[in-house]
């Protein structure tokens, strides 16, 4: 398999958490998303995903899954091993919900071409930009550590890794890297450390990949 991805891309992160857990080899490619404009956006990698985001999964024989939710589910019916969606259908739906808090709630309005929006056309200055990034990102992590509270141990749900955790961890990385504070998400920290120390989340994160600076 083939990983269209950068280092630095939450999205992208989840994915490579996922494989990981998975034991999937796969070859990362790496699109830099700020270099020459954005690699994003070049034709080449519009023939790959017409959306011009990371990541995107090539499977073999041209086939290209784009939106990291349904490559991580995809890979979850592939190989079912370790599961990272629970048996019981209401735990699986509660995984989901979390899933999609960040994958839809969080991160979209957060992304770089958002970003880039506010201040290129909208005329908003670095300060304002980071204003609006942190009040979405702790109004999201306020929610979920809401819902951690009445689930989680050692991971988002009990003491079992499922995707929820491969959710998390990316935008708990984010948030920091944005030096938002954790302080009043106590649940959420904890989660994010013990998930961090996984082989699969070592591996997978920002400074362990090919195309780190
Ligand atoms: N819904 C997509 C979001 C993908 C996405 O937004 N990727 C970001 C990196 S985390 C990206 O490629 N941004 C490029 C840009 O904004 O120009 C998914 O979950 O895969």
């Amino acid at each position: 398999m083939n990983l269209y991805t950068y280092f630095r891309s939450s999205a992208s992160f989840r994915v490579r958490i996922v494989l990981n857990l998975k034991n999937q080899a796969y070859q990362s490619i790496p699109v830099h998303m700020l270099r020459d404009g954005g690699e994003q956006h070049s034709p080449a990698y519009r023939g790959i995903n017409p959306l011009g985001l990371v990541p995107a999964l090539e499977i073999g024989e041209g086939a290209v899954l784009t939106q990291s939710i349904a490559i991580c589910e995809f890979l979850e019916e592939s190989y079912p091993e370790p599961r990272l969606l629970p048996a019981d259908r209401f735990e699986r739906a509660w995984v989901r919900s979390l899933c999609n808090v960040i994958a839809c709630d969080i991160h979209p309005i957060n992304n770089l071409r958002v970003l880039k929006y506010l201040t290129s056309e909208l005329g908003h200055s670095e300060e304002e930009k980071i204003a609006w990034y942190r009040h979405w990102i702790l109004t999201g992590l306020g929610a979920i550590e809401k819902m951690l509270g009445e689930r989680a141990s050692q991971y988002c749900l009990g003491d079992s890794v499922t995707m929820a955790d491969a959710f998390l961890v990316p935008q708990v990385w984010n948030a920091l890297r944005f030096e938002c504070p954790l302080d009043q998400y106590p649940t959420i920290a904890s989660v994010y450390k013990n998930a961090m120390a996984l082989d699969a989340v070592k591996l997978a994160q920002p400074s362990a990949q090919p195309d780190a600076e």
